[in-house]
């Protein structure tokens, strides 16, 4: 029935690739809208620090060559996420075997070899890695997040990541990735750093917007504007986590048991203003990847509120195309 649907990847293929996250699991259940709405593929968890090496010098790759053979398989670009971060990062990784915190150059040592195992092994195989993901603090007077790499490294940590990353897949294309980017106090910051490393030579390609939105906001004037400042430092911008929670972030209810039609109506029509707007800046965007697939799974499910469900995708729980998905690709 879906066999006269318009697809994304080739609605869009002369603006930018358009992506989505999966994991073994959900490869399989939305083979069939990956194969011909995607053409870009993150994995949401399995290339994380914590499922890579859980234990000091033993990884387990099982999971993310699994989703590289599906990717390649079916002849999909693959995003790598993420290197360097202060979240699904074993605790092994910052201590010693007394359990007292590594010095500098151990911390160094370990990033090197994590990075460089895991960006060698896909070497060729990911076209751009999120380097560091999230290294800035959001609100308060702070630039940089308070972190155990942070903390043992110094605020270098970030080139270094760069930097062994470069040497391990010359070709790869190396972003900072970073939430609440449109957020003008945080935007500056990302702004200063992606400046900062590019002043000191650092090998940084491209911005990640992760772009984890709601259909109230950020208001299409905030997401130009960001995009605008961001397209300022002359790197590739990537969309690399898109998706619209249909709750505003205050918002706690846990009654909501199916999206209103007003819900999805709202939904529809940011999709279409962020789309044009993604459409104006093609010059500068590269990437559009949701963070998911269809509404029956998505990382917002009880999060951050347990118990209720979202649906912030173009898909439905059937994976049938929403009215957000008609807009999309209507233009
Ligand atoms: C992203 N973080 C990660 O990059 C990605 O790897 C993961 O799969 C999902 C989302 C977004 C994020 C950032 C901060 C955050 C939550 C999500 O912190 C909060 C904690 C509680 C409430 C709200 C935000």
């Amino acid at each position: 029935m879906n066999e006269q649907l318009p697809s994304l990847m080739d609605t869009y293929r002369d603006h930018f690739s358009i992506g989505a996250a999966i994991s073994t699991r959900t490869m399989d259940v939305y083979s069939d809208l990956i194969l011909k709405q995607f053409d870009s593929l993150t994995a949401e968890n399995e290339m994380k620090f914590a499922e890579l090496q859980p234990e000091p010098s033993h990884y387990d790759f099982s999971k993310a060559d699994t989703i590289m053979g599906f990717a390649r398989e079916n002849g999909k670009k693959v995003r790598g996420h993420t290197l360097v971060w202060h979240n699904q990062t074993t605790n092994w990784v910052f201590t010693n075997a007394e359990g007292e915190l590594v010095t500098r150059e151990e911390l160094l040592e370990r990033m090197q070899s994590h990075i460089e195992t895991v960006v060698g092994r896909y070497k060729g195989q990911i076209y751009a890695w999120d380097v560091v993901n999230e290294a800035i603090e959001d609100h308060s007077e702070t630039y940089l997040r308070p972190s155990k790499w942070l903390q043992i490294i110094g605020p270098d940590f970030i080139d270094k990541a760069f930097e062994y990353a470069h040497l391990a897949d010359p070709d790869a294309l190396l972003f900072y990735n970073d939430y609440n980017e449109t957020n003008p106090t945080k935007r500056k910051k990302i702004i200063r750093l992606v400046r900062e490393l590019q002043d000191r030579g650092v090998p940084i390609h491209g911005i990640g917007l992760q772009a984890h939105w709601n259909i109230y906001g950020p208001s299409l004037a905030e997401i130009e504007e960001a995009l605008q400042d961001y397209a300022s430092l002359g790197l590739p911008l990537h969309i690399t986590e898109l998706d619209l929670s249909v709750f505003r972030f205050e918002d706690r209810r846990t009654d909501v048991k199916e999206p209103s039609h007003a819900m999805l109506e709202a939904q529809a029509e940011a999709y279409d203003g962020i789309f044009q707007l993604f459409r104006a800046y093609r010059a500068h965007i590269d990437n559009v990847t949701f963070w998911g697939v269809a509404d029956d799974y998505t990382w917002l499910d009880d999060f951050p509120v347990r118990g209720r469900k979202n649906w912030p995708f173009l898909f439905d729980e059937q994976h049938k195309p929403k009215e957000s998905f008609f807009r999309v690709v209507d233009f």
